[in-house]
């Protein structure tokens, strides 16, 4: 009986441990329930409003390559590959013009409280490889060249605004000598095509290297929020070019209520159906990140039921370029704003400071704006879910749950109706009550079995979008439209 007991007892060990060793082979986000997922979720869901900063040694450069303009539209954090200089050549023209002044820190995370932003993500390393905190592994970072912490100073000055922060990290490197450019027909280099300069390249050293500087990142600047990877493709991505699942796993035993986009994966199980910024699909399986990431386009029916973020830039080039002055207005970066919000998503707008850290002036008076708006507004923002309706014709509308069953919808009109009477396609069985949000003045409604009618006015409040709340008894039930 004694030695039965024995060798059931080893048994049990046994399997224990060889179910504990297959899991953890498999990514962490395979041992995490839906529940815990939607906890560590939670923040970023109910931000809805992130600044996105794209600054580096192209930033000092401006666009401008040995003082000629390289182009006026177009991302000028490629300038290295726009000109294909190589590595040596692009560090000699940019480090120069790269001069941090102090204090560029703190403009940047008062300015993202100010404009509503809940979270920043600025670039640790964009593909040029030039690293912005002290690393201990390359001398191309901001500890060797200028004697800084330019990571640390950011966070600092975020954690002190009480901003999220996010870290973007490019996993493409043109400047390591291991990169191994030439196994992807599809990612950028400014040498594409050509043979190595040092002839051969062990890309397992550089992905040891990138996982190293990842893990420098996640263990010496306290708590961080998101790592926004930048990025793969289809025929370079995942275990082959990153070993994604260990960086993935690293990451997380350091940072454990980290979020990760999907950027180091490009497959459609990862929301990704191609090469294009807008080629999107609606599915993500949470091993390959958290959230899909459409870029410089916003989905036009959202991505139902699952996380994403929009990017976007104020003009058309994510770093700083002083031939670039074709700005969005207020008014489509605000409505922007609105529109991803009523789709469930969040907006991730881009800034690109100067090589000396300040901001152009036309970002300054953007942000200034849609502070404004939010600072009257955002309760119609943070923390909503996306429109019930498919369509309005007059403006977009989100949505909070109240207590007592009841749900606010917030209706954001762009196009004031020229008769004064909003109409609001839902079925209701008592009369709901609508305010405007700005003021709280209360509206007179009136209801029968497909449609309220709010009676707004004539004045418009705010020409941008003004917003109307209306309560309404339970779920809103849409009328056929
Ligand atoms: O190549 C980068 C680009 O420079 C920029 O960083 C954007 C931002 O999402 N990501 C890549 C292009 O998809």
């Amino acid at each position: 009986m004694i030695k039965r007991c024995i060798v059931l007892t080893l048994l049990f060990i046994v399997l224990t441990l060889s179910i504990r060793g297959h899991a953890s082979d498999k990514p962490s986000s395979a041992t995490e329930s839906p529940q815990q997922r939607d906890g560590r979720m939670q923040w970023w869901r109910n931000a809805r409003f992130g600044m996105f900063v794209h600054w580096g040694l192209y930033s000092g450069l401006a666009g401008t390559w040995e003082g000629k303009p390289v182009a006026t539209q177009g991302g000028m954090e490629w300038i290295q590959q726009r000109v294909k200089a190589d590595t040596a050549t692009y560090a000699k023209n940019a480090i120069p013009l790269f001069k941090p002044k102090e204090g560029f820190a703190t403009q940047w995370a008062q300015m993202a409280k100010n404009a509503g932003c809940r979270y920043l993500v600025f670039t640790t390393k964009h593909h040029d490889g030039f690293a912005l905190h002290d690393s201990k592994v390359s001398e191309f970072d901001a500890g060797s060249v200028l004697n800084r912490d330019l990571v640390k100073e950011i966070i600092d000055a975020c954690h002190k605004e009480g901003l999220r922060v996010g870290f973007y990290h490019s996993v493409i490197d043109w400047h390591h000598d291991q990169y191994a450019y030439l196994l992807s027909k599809e990612l950028p280099y400014p040498l594409k095509g050509q043979p190595y300069p040092n002839d051969h390249r062990d890309h397992e050293k550089y992905i040891q290297f990138l996982h190293a500087q990842a893990n420098e990142l996640m263990s010496n600047y306290g708590q961080v929020d998101v790592v926004w990877w930048d990025y793969s493709s289809t025929d370079f991505q995942g275990e082959r070019a990153w070993k994604s699942f260990e960086l993935m796993d690293r990451v997380k035993e350091k940072q454990p209520h980290i979020i990760m986009n999907n950027r180091l994966f490009r497959i459609p199980e990862a929301g990704f159906s191609g090469m294009g910024t807008h080629a999107v699909t609606d599915q993500l399986d949470p091993k390959y990140g958290d959230f899909i990431t459409p870029e410089q386009h916003i989905p036009a029916t959202g991505l139902p039921d699952l996380d994403w973020e929009t990017c976007m830039t104020m003009n058309t080039t994510w770093g700083f370029s002083e031939h670039d002055h074709a700005w969005k207005s207020d008014e489509k970066l605000i409505r922007n704003l609105i529109d991803i919000a009523s789709k469930g998503g969040n907006y991730l707008l881009n800034i690109g400071p100067k090589g000396d850290g300040s901001v152009p002036e036309e970002s300054i008076k953007s942000l200034q704006v849609i502070g404004d708006w939010m600072k009257i507004n955002g309760a119609s923002i943070y923390g909503t879910k996306a429109s019930p309706f498919e369509k309005l014709s007059w403006g977009r509308c989100s949505q909070k749950s109240l207590p007592g069953g009841k749900t606010r919808l917030y209706l954001h009109v762009f196009d004031w109706p020229s008769d004064g009477k909003l109409i609001v396609p839902i079925m209701t069985q008592k009369v709901p009550t609508a305010r405007r949000l700005a003021d709280g003045d209360t509206l007179r409604v009136v209801s029968n079995k497909e449609r309220v009618t709010i009676f707004v006015g004539d004045a418009i409040p705010d020409k941008i979008a003004t917003v109307i709340e209306l309560d309404v008894e339970g779920l809103p039930e849409v009328s056929h439209q």
